[in-house]
């Protein structure tokens, strides 16, 4: 069977019927301002991804505006969709990644930036914006937060007690061969509990197009997974930095930047734990998480302040020494630390750049099957 894409997602409707709107294609809001109270209260409610920002990125923010901000955090897309779904859901700034902002874009969940209140978008690096636009189109609706890639994080000694010298690190054949993830099971495998990740992940690995809409091509996928299942030790998309960090697990298939914490976490532990971070040979994916402000935000001018604050260079630079993800603001290069311009796992060289794949943005009934093989593959059900 053939899975196609039918026209306006449902999940698109589904998220339009919850704002009580619907949808209105992006051409048509575009350009709209968005409608700022004449006072607004001095507040702000922001939900980000878990361990994403600086550490003095709100206080100084605060101390600046004299506006309080609640920040929450999550740690999947589909936590932030749901809640999205939901409407109302309070929030003046959400962080979703790209391919799933482009279909709540559709769907009419958020309001277009007003790009008057934002003259830092000067320091954004205009590549980057490019390559983000092919789902914003014009950048009408998000900055870019973060950016990084999916690939394997893990314990340097474990991992070669467990396998030998010549452990294959640097490639999916640490994860996807049975005899060698067979032999990490006892120091623990964690993946990240989210299926688009981890599915093409696998096609991928196995020299298919990851963004497959066929369903054969995506069993393929899951065959590949259901033989190396007996192996994984645990599911989770945040807890897994710590358990590096502590050597609680020896492996994880996770985001670049939250391994390189799990690697300050154990240095400042002085545990004797080094914890390393590739991007697998094969090529893995990269992604982009978008600020967006919701349509339904009681506080929209303050979600701009924020977000011309954090194009400053020096906010920017400090949001990404602080997680060790990269970022789309160029003026801030110059302010980032050495390791992180110079790790070809954090900055990847043209050369690896070349096999890193952006997600697609998955219909429904992709979307569906995706689910239905996720869970089964965790429940066996
Ligand atoms: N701890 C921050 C993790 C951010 C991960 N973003 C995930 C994007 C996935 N497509």
């Amino acid at each position: 069977m053939k899975l196609r894409t039918i026209g306006l997602s449902i999940a698109a409707v589904i998220l339009a019927a919850a704002c009580g709107k619907t949808p209105a294609p992006a051409s048509e809001t575009a350009g709209a301002t968005p409608a700022a109270p004449a006072a607004e209260e001095k507040v702000l409610n922001i939900y980000n991804w878990s361990d994403y920002i600086g550490e003095d990125t709100i206080k100084n923010f605060e101390k600046e505006t004299g506006i309080k901000v609640t920040y929450d955090v999550f740690d999947s897309n589909e936590i932030l969709e749901a809640k999205l779904v939901s409407g109302n859901t309070g929030y003046d700034l959400v962080v979703p990644s790209i391919q799933y902002l482009a279909r709540q874009v559709q769907a009419g969940v958020f309001q277009p930036l007003d790009k008057s209140k934002l003259p830092n978008w000067k320091n954004l690096d205009p590549e980057i914006m490019a390559r983000i636009a092919k789902l914003d189109a014009d950048n009408t609706y998000a900055i870019n937060w973060q950016w990084g890639t999916t690939g394997i994080g893990y314990n340097v000694a474990k991992v070669k007690a467990a396998l030998g010298p010549n452990a294959p690190v640097d490639s999916w054949d640490l994860i996807f061969k049975p005899e060698n993830i067979s032999k990490l099971k006892s120091c623990g495998v964690a993946v990240l509990d989210t299926p688009q990740e981890i599915l093409t992940a696998a096609l991928k690995y196995l020299g298919e197009d990851p963004n497959s809409f066929d369903e054969a091509t995506i069993r393929k996928g899951e065959a590949l997974l259901t033989k190396i299942r007996p192996y994984i030790t645990e599911f989770n998309s945040s807890e897994y930095i710590n358990e590096l960090a502590n050597g609680d697990i020896c492996v994880a298939v996770g985001w670049s930047g939250d391994v390189f914490q799990a690697q300050s976490r154990a240095q400042e532990a002085k545990n004797g734990i080094d914890i390393q971070y590739n991007i697998p040979k094969e090529g893995a994916a990269m992604w982009f998480d978008m600020m967006a402000i919701p349509k339904d935000a009681k506080h929209p001018n303050n979600a701009h302040l924020f977000l011309n604050y954090v194009m400053r260079p020096e906010v920017m630079a400090g949001i990404s020494n602080y997680v060790r993800y990269a970022n789309a603001n160029k003026a801030a290069t110059p302010l980032l630390d050495k390791d992180i311009v110079e790790n070809p796992n954090i900055t990847p060289p043209p050369e690896m750049m070349a096999k890193l794949f952006t997600f697609a943005v998955v219909p429904p009934d992709v979307d569906r099957l995706y689910t239905r093989i996720w869970t089964k593959l965790k429940t066996g059900k």
